[in-house]
């Protein structure tokens, strides 16, 4: 592994150094060498974007942080997601806002605390509310984007409303295809209700004999190439590597009409081994990655297009009903639906060849940053997002800068976390607080509350004041 550096980039305005990050062996891709050396010579700034880039954001679910091989996943084959982090930023303590689907989705797409909708959105949205959804007053990034004059377009896993009108042509996307509800079998499409849930805009329209992941990446290259000559965004919410478990070459296991709350995992032959499954919906997702990175170079413009891949939360390790080795979070504790740092520390790459320099970054990022982000470089008025609760990280993306200092916030009921710097205080419900020091103990194993009261004071101060506001937001919407 090649050590940390700093690198001083002279000649830009403010000169800035590389802090945080550890910068990788250009190797073989000379193109980035070349790039290195413009930026030296003050050739490439954020300022000189020539014109706003087109926008891909891959959200995989479930995914935990070991699941693929940049992550140091030996199990799974995922040339295309680490040829990806090869060409831009790898981050490593970046953070999905909900350790559960339908959060994170709402923070992606509004930039804000996803607690500022209330408190239905800290965890799963069920299909028992149907009323409920992302607030359509909720400013999302389709609808600005839109305004700005991308085409729209969302292909995968909605989760944030099961009925019209929340459904996603009324947030800001021109085209929808795919399911509203938290999981369809992959071949059937029929969701864990035993209803039809395959959409095309506003209506059901079904498709059958195919698998689910496939017509996601056929759907999404299909509006790239309808949409090259102008500017677009694309959003693809992958169902994958949500149960149920099944790759390519498994049965499909719902009919319409069956109830499968208490069956709704597919079909696993040896449930104490989920991972041979979970290995082929891990590689089908790769392969749909790489397929749409392909298509991109096929109609020229990968230089033109930024693209983000990440995780809604973190994965599965066990499962109710004896269903075990599900997913990898690596060296992290805790998984899905858990606010320790396997809930929630999820892979997130940013690729722009050409304008981001490869590198590994180890600032504290979040979800809801992206919002910000992809505004940025969209070159949208920054009066409509600087008051949003993420940040833009165009200036660590395009010259290396850190992110500022700040805490980060997460609550999924009783369970509460904070984020400050190397310091995680977790609170589930009644227990005795827990203080973690993640840069010398990123498995969460050593409680430190007891020996450092004044850092946790600061923190549960901080985390009541979070609350408060948060909660005062999301008045206007609860009901
Ligand atoms: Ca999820």
């Amino acid at each position: 592994m090649p050590g940390r550096q700093s690198i001083r980039f002279a000649g830009t305005e403010n000169s800035c150094i590389i802090q945080g990050v550890e910068r990788r062996s250009p190797g073989k891709s000379a193109p980035y060498a070349t790039v290195l050396a413009a930026l030296l010579a003050g050739v490439i700034q954020s300022s000189s974007i020539a014109k706003p880039p087109n926008i891909v954001l891959i959200v995989a679910d479930d995914l935990g942080y070991g699941d693929i091989g940049c992550y140091g996943s030996t199990q799974n084959r995922t040339p295309n997601l680490d040829q990806l982090a090869r060409n831009g930023v790898r981050f490593t303590d970046f953070h999905s806002n909900g350790p559960m689907c339908s959060p994170t989705r709402a923070a992606i797409l509004t930039g804000l605390y996803q607690s500022r909708f209330g408190r239905r959105f800290e965890s799963a949205l069920s299909a028992a509310r149907g009323d409920a959804g992302l607030p359509l007053e909720a400013v999302t990034i389709a609808e600005l984007l839109r305004d700005k004059g991308y085409a729209t377009g969302m292909f995968g896993k909605w989760h944030l409303g099961y009925e019209p009108p929340f459904l996603p042509t009324n947030q800001g996307f021109d085209e929808f295809r795919g399911l509203v509800s938290g999981d369809g079998d992959f071949h059937t499409r029929i969701d864990r209700s035993g209803n039809e849930d395959w959409w095309k805009n506003g209506t059901i329209e079904m498709e059958r004999d195919a698998y689910t992941t496939d017509l996601i990446t056929r759907d999404s290259i299909d509006f790239i190439e309808r949409n090259k000559d102008r500017p677009f965004f694309v959003y693809i919410p992958h169902l994958a590597i949500h149960f149920p478990w099944q790759g390519p070459k498994d049965p499909p296991h719902r009919k319409a009409g069956t109830n499968y709350s208490k069956d709704k995992w597919g079909v696993i032959p040896d449930r104490s081994n989920v991972s041979p499954h979970v290995k082929a919906m891990i590689e089908s997702l790769d392969d749909s990655v790489g397929k749409i990175i392909t298509s991109l170079e096929e109609f020229s413009l990968t230089e033109d297009t930024l693209v983000i891949f990440t995780s809604d939360n973190g994965g599965y390790r066990d499962y109710a009903g004896g269903f075990e080795n599900i997913s990898d979070m690596g060296p992290l504790r805790g998984e899905k639906a858990t606010l320790y740092e396997g809930g929630h520390r999820v892979p997130a790459i940013i690729s722009w060849p050409e304008k981001i320099l490869p590198s590994v970054n180890s600032e504290t990022t979040m979800t809801f940053d992206l919002f910000n982000t992809i505004a940025k470089v969209a070159e949208i008025n920054s009066t409509s997002y600087a008051k949003g609760d993420g940040r833009d990280l165009t200036n660590l993306l395009l010259k290396g800068e850190q992110v500022p200092p700040r805490m980060l916030f997460w609550r999924m009921g009783k369970t509460k976390a904070v984020r400050q710097g190397k310091w995680k205080l977790i609170l589930r419900g009644e227990q005795s607080p827990e203080l973690y020091d993640l840069d010398q103990d990123l498995g969460e194993t050593q409680n430190l509350a007891d020996t450092n009261p004044k850092i946790l004071k600061s923190l549960l101060d901080a985390l009541a004041q979070w609350e408060s506001s948060v909660d005062a937001s999301a008045r206007a919407f609860e009901n």
